[in-house]
């Protein structure tokens, strides 16, 4: 018998006619892969493709960036600004002058009532970094409500706070480059090949060429798990005492770098003693990783001549999200790990410019890792900006998911939301909605209209996105690289920049504080902001990115004076011999006493509920949703179901099942596979009104990050399977 086809056609590309093809870095993930969006000869994009000599992804793109074109005019754009006295109104068309006027007389109008915190503003990881940077100085130079974050909280909040809490500075160490320089990779809680598929290209080809061990801690059988050379399924949210039994074996066998330890770090003791109460059999009764395996991967990691460690929610999104964060830093620098080629703990970070926000949003203080709470660090951003550093508040406010705890209470009464989408990112959407419906005033300013947020908004601000855009965005290694505006903004949508330059107006009449309208302006005023600090930029231009395909951060102006070519993949933040922020320049070594404070199963809800992403899909699919190449592979939600459990509830593979969680329920398919232990479900977060109905999201107490990835559920069989079709289908749309 014959299998597969006998005669084969040779593989036909067809001729979408691009004539110019325009640069541009791809605004889905935070890889920050280097793309040309072609152009037919009446200037419409009909194609994308990898930037061959880019360094980041050397002429590759995944399944979102080879269709993001598509995204120009996809369905749901927002093309006018509309208004409503009531969020349970239709909505009425308006003009961007008086949607302008309305959201800025309302701000003033709740802050007078209420006082200056009582309006909160809500940004994203997704704009172009002189977007955040404009949108920080209108609200902290002339807004002033302290109640300014990004959904970032959502996200690398933990990883933020255990850098902070390590090295008293936030920035990741290391880069790509690295990849091909370790002898050991642990990934913590990542699923590398979907998530960031080109992050992981690049790390298997390292592999490929010198076989260093790959080690994945993840519950669940995940693609970078499959191929993998151990695969540590841990108990869901045990991670730190999994760390802790490491560095129990690392140092009750000596095989810590002690040279390194005793010359760049401060609290071995203090580690040593907490670490003392986690041998390798207590330990695993915890985490459910075998004694043994526990021994071998410590040995193997320590003995490395570089070893590696990289994470993403797997350990953020959790109630010891910055615990695990620190717990990888313990780890390194025990290890001697950091500032090596091939030796660092990188955190992979999520939206394309999560560390563009991070650097200059000033959500969380001021322009480029300065603080709040330092009175220099006012002073200096004052005098930038002309305004009176008196005005700055003297420390960080409220983060995101406070916020809405602050809306339940009423002491939050009007908001404003800027490219995301909380009604489908936070948990418990439930108590989101009523947060919401009880606001006096709230503007969403997206690019799609049709988003779960917009129900709930008096004004909507119609955006442009990516490249209908200009700007920077920084990637996972510190990588600044550009967005040419390819495409015009659909109907009256505008550019992000443009809207935060015309609400300016309206609170800067005396002109006090300069606004540029152009990015490269802008890009220029953070350079000189940034001389002489961590993330100094000051030798960069938006032309000069662009030639090089992005520039990793630091780059100075002494650097470009000196003729220094700018740094091209292999640029680590930290030297071998420390050179950490705090006072004394040492990293610090921090105990981490485990406490179980999750929501765990019991017998009532006996399933963890295990909530992620697949490749196709981004987030609340307001994007991949509408382009049929990504949604096709998975239109509707569907939960990865073990085959013993259904076959316990008396579940068939395709039929729809309802999971129940002590806030509410949710429908979705099951789809059977080995990849799920039988005590679990994962669920992918992508689809309208479904995972975030059931999860509770308890905090983490440092990063106030939600733990999205451990919940309890039952799941309950449903008897009328079309009914259940109905409503899956509903929740593909929106
Ligand atoms: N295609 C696509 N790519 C994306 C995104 C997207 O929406 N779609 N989003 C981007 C963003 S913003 C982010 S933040 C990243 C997220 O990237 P990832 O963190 O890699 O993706 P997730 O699927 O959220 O979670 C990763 C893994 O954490 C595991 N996990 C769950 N609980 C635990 C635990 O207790 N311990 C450990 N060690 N692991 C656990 C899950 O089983 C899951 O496989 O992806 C980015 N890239
Ligand atoms: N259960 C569960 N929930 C999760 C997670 C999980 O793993 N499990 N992960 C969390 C994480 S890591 C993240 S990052 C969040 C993401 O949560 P959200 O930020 O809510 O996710 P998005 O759907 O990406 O929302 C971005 C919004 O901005 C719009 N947008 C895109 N580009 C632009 C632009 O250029 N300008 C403007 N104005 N709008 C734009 C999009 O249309 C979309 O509505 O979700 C979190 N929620
Ligand atoms: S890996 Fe990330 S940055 Fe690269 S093409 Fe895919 S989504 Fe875009
Ligand atoms: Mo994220």
């Amino acid at each position: 018998m014959l299998f597969g086809r006998t005669i084969k056609n040779p593989i036909k590309i067809s001729d979408k006619g691009a004539l110019e093809w325009k640069y541009a870095t791809c605004g889905y993930c935070s890889t920050g892969c280097s793309i040309e969006v072609g152009l037919n000869k009446e200037g419409v994009a009909v194609a994308s493709r990898g930037v061959a000599d880019a360094n980041v992804n050397q002429g590759k793109l995944c399944l979102k960036g080879i269709f993001e074109h598509e995204l120009f005019d996809s369905s749901g754009r927002g093309l006018r600004p509309k208004m409503r006295e009531q969020w349970h109104q239709p909505w009425e068309n308006s003009d961007w002058d008086s949607a302008l006027d309305k959201v800025h007389d309302e701000i003033v109008r709740i802050q007078k009532k209420h006082g200056p915190d009582s309006f909160a503003i809500i940004s994203t990881g997704q704009m172009l970094t002189e977007e955040f940077y404009t949108l920080g100085k209108l609200t902290r130079g002339l807004i002033g409500t302290n109640n300014y974050d990004g959904n970032t909280t959502l996200c690398m909040a933990s990883a933020v706070s255990g850098y902070k809490r390590s090295f008293c500075s936030d920035g990741p160490p290391g880069c790509y480059d690295d990849f091909e320089h370790t002898d050991c990779l642990i990934a913590w809680g990542s699923n590398l090949p979907e998530q960031h598929p080109i992050i992981y290209w690049r790390m298997k080809e390292a592999q490929e060429k010198r076989g260093f061990p790959l080690i994945v801690v993840d519950p669940r059988v995940t693609m970078l798990a499959q191929n993998a050379h151990m695969h540590l399924p841990i108990t869901p949210g045990t991670d730190v005492v999994l760390m802790n039994a490491m560095m129990h074996v690392i140092l009750a066998e000596g095989l810590q770098d002690q040279r390194y330890i005793d010359a760049n770090t401060t609290g071995f003791e203090a580690l040593q003693a907490e670490v003392e109460k986690y041998d390798p059999t207590t330990a695993a009764k915890i985490c459910g990783i075998d004694e043994d395996r526990i021994r071998v991967v410590a040995r193997l990691f320590a003995n490395a001549g570089a070893a590696m460690q990289i994470w993403t929610m797997g350990i953020n999104q959790s109630t010891h999200g910055s615990d695990g964060v620190v717990g990888i830093n313990n780890l390194a620098l025990l290890s001697g790990n950091i500032g090596k080629p091939g030796g660092t703990s990188l955190s992979i970070t999520g939206q394309c410019n999560a560390m563009g926000t991070r650097e200059w949003s000033s959500c969380s203080g001021l322009p480029n890792y300065r603080y709040l709470e330092n009175p220099q660090d006012r002073q200096e951003v004052a005098k930038a900006w002309n305004v009176d550093p008196e005005f700055f508040p003297k420390k960080r406010g409220m983060f995101q998911t406070d916020i809405y705890h602050a809306m339940e209470s009423g002491q939050i009464k009007g908001l404003w939301l800027i490219a995301t989408n909380p009604l489908s990112s936070l948990p418990n959407s439930s108590r989101v909605r009523k947060a919401m419906q009880g606001l006096e005033f709230c503007a969403v300013q997206d690019c799609y209209e049709d988003t779960e947020s917009a129900q709930y908004a008096h004004v909507y601000l119609p955006a442009g996105t990516w490249a209908e855009k200009e700007g920077v965005m920084t990637n996972t290694e510190r990588r600044i690289n550009l967005v040419n505006p390819i495409s015009t903004c659909p109907g009256e949508a505008r550019p992000d920049l443009w809207i935060f330059n015309r609400m300016a107006e309206r609170f800067n009449l005396d002109k006090k504080v300069s606004f540029p309208e152009k990015a490269a302006d802008i890009f220029l005023e953070m350079g000189a902001l940034s001389k002489g600090r961590l993330a100094d930029i000051s030798g960069m231009t938006h032309a000069l990115i662009e030639k090089n395909r992005g520039i990793q951060w630091p780059y100075t102006d002494a650097q470009l004076q000196a003729g220094e070519v700018p740094p091209a993949g292999g640029k680590r933040l930290y030297t071998e011999d420390g050179s950490f922020r705090y006072a004394n320049g040492k990293a610090k070594l921090i105990p981490l006493p485990f406490i179980d404070n999750n929501e765990v199963p019991d017998e009532k809800f006996p399933i963890w509920l295990n909530t992620g992403r697949l490749i196709e899909h981004w987030h609340g699919r307001t994007k991949t949703g509408k382009i049929g190449n990504n949604n096709k592979y998975s239109p509707i939600p569907f939960i990865e179901i073990n085959p013993d459990l259904a076959a316990e509830l008396g579940v068939q593979a395709g039929e729809y099942v309802r999971m129940v969680s002590r806030r509410s329920d949710a429908v979705a398919m099951a789809q059977l596979t080995q990849r799920v232990p039988k005590n679990m479900v994962f669920l992918p977060f992508h689809f309208h009104d479904c995972a975030n109905r059931l999860t509770l999201g308890l905090l983490d107490p440092h990063s106030r990050q939600p733990a999205y990835k451990q919940s309890a559920i039952r799941i309950e069989r449903i008897e009328d399977q079309q009914a259940a079709a109905r409503l899956s289908m509903e929740m593909r749309t929106f």
